[in-house]
């Protein structure tokens, strides 16, 4: 981890740098953060950043194909340019590094890689061997994640994640690249929040493919895992010294009153969003009360399957964002009862870091073989703009300082958190929401690739400098 910080101090607000303004970020001297093994790190995605999505023999993803129909996206807003890190990855690091973050989460877009019949597209294959090579000659720990929602769309053509064969076509994908980039991967994670690839995109439609099923989100959330099971032990062999881990998105459910009904429903809510993938992995079994919520929706599981998913794990990545305030809609479910004059973010989600450590510390005593956690997703968007070249994103600051707290007491209270990853490196085509969120500690201005960091991210950097020095 023996990143130069200093280059970034030389475009630290002159205010900040010289000490001269209070400084709202760094942890107070008995948080877990300071200590050195503690990873400090930022996270992207392939299809959010990279752009460049018909060169070197890319093939088209399922993103591409839904970003261009009408209405899905905010302004029509596609990852064709995006961030044009493709082009541009070399800076990127440079920035990364200058800010002395430790780790670095990215993930791989699939239809780079490999054609249809699984043969090997050198090309995509150098750009990701370059960025990797060049990330550890920098010092950087690297968190690579296999599937962050890019699937190729020839596999959606034949049923996607609905079909079962797409799950034996990720291990093949996972063996390529496991075997051609071992050595330069840290930790590997299969999938990025299968809920969102299961729900949003077969369950209700708001992410590709765009199908809105809840016996299809099943399915295909089971499928999701059975990749992820057949995967572990194919990266398990091919690069045996690197972590192998999966991360799933969670979420908090509050009940919006103390009456038995509402709390069933909270309760529900979070075995929709956490148990429905968590059971499987440590348990070895969906949670029942799933299908108390989605009658009739059992998938189709064959023998076997639940053992493949719920082989060990070196490591669970948890990205949190937000609660929701839930009541009982009067049938098996819930519906949400959003707060008044709460905080929220620019994507509307109420800030609640308590629930990021209510999660984790009940996590640790639902499930006896919880792996070592990374928290590989926490952060927030807002409406950031440059002013005199700097961005004060005075919220963005206040939501990471309390949610690194409600890491720092989850810790305390025994739960193994190994890391935690910023979402997000740099603004990016936030899905459905196109360019309009902005979730980045680094600003993008979409018209001239320019990359402006915001306060933020200067105050992670100085932290991070402070925590060097005294190690
Ligand atoms: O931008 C996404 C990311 O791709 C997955 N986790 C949530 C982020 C914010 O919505």
């Amino acid at each position: 981890m023996a990143n130069d910080a200093s280059a970034v101090f030389d475009t630290l607000s002159p205010a900040v740098s010289k000490g001269s303004l209070a400084d709202p970020f760094t942890p107070p001297a008995d948080s877990a953060l300071w200590r050195k093994n503690f990873l400090l790190g930022a996270a992207t995605a392939s299809y959010q950043i990279e752009g460049a999505v018909d060169e070197d023999g890319r093939l088209p993803s399922i993103w591409d194909t839904f970003s261009a129909k009408p209405g899905k996206v905010l302004a029509g807003d596609t990852g064709a340019v995006a961030c044009d890190h493709y082009h541009r990855w070399e800076a990127d690091i440079e920035m990364l590094a200058s800010l002395g973050l430790e780790g670095y989460r990215l993930s791989i877009a699939w239809p780079r890689v490999m054609d249809a019949a699984g043969v090997p597209n050198r090309k995509g294959l150098d750009f990701y061997k370059r960025l990797l090579n060049r990330l550890k000659e920098k010092g950087i720990t690297t968190f690579v994640t296999l599937y962050h929602w890019d699937l190729p769309q020839h596999l959606e053509d034949r049923g996607g994640w609905l079909n079962r064969d797409t799950a034996y076509r990720f291990a093949d994908y996972a063996d390529l690249m496991s075997r051609e980039l071992a050595g330069t991967v840290d930790a590997w994670a299969t999938l990025n929040e299968p809920w969102c690839s299961a729900y949003l995109g077969y369950g209700n439609g708001h992410h590709a493919p765009g199908l809105a099923n809840d016996r299809f989100a099943t399915q295909a959330m089971h499928h999701l895992l059975l990749a992820h099971g057949l995967a572990v032990p194919v990266l398990r062999v091919n690069d045996p010294a690197s972590q192998k881990g999966i991360v799933a998105n969670i979420g908090r459910g509050t009940p919006n009153s103390d009456s038995a009904a509402d709390q069933r429903a909270a309760h529900l809510f979070e075995v929709q969003h956490n148990a429905w993938i968590l059971d499987p992995l440590l348990k070895g079994a969906y949670p029942q009360d799933l299908f108390e919520l989605w009658p009739g929706t059992e998938p189709l599981v064959l023998d076997g399957d639940m053992e493949t998913i719920s082989a060990p794990l070196d490591f669970l990545g948890i990205n949190y964002y937000f609660r929701t305030n839930v009541a009982s809609d009067g049938a098996h479910g819930f519906r949400d009862v959003p707060l008044e004059g709460v905080e929220r973010t620019q994507m509307g989600w109420e800030v609640y870091p308590d629930g990021l450590r209510d999660l984790l510390t009940g996590f640790k005593k639902t499930y006896h073989n919880l792996p070592p956690i990374y928290i590989t997703e926490n952060g927030m968007a807002s409406d950031d703009q440059v002013t005199d070249g700097h961005v004060d994103d005075t919220q963005r600051i206040s939501f990471l300082k309390r949610h690194l707290a409600a890491v720092d007491q989850a810790i305390k209270a025994g739960v193994d958190i190994r890391g935690y990853f910023l979402w997000s490196l740099m603004d990016n085509f936030e899905w459905a929401f196109g360019y309009e969120r902005r979730f980045g500690v680094v600003h993008v201005d979409y018209s001239t690739q320019k990359r402006t960091v915001k306060r933020s991210a200067e105050l992670v950097a100085k932290f991070l400098k402070e925590r060097k020095a005294r190690a």
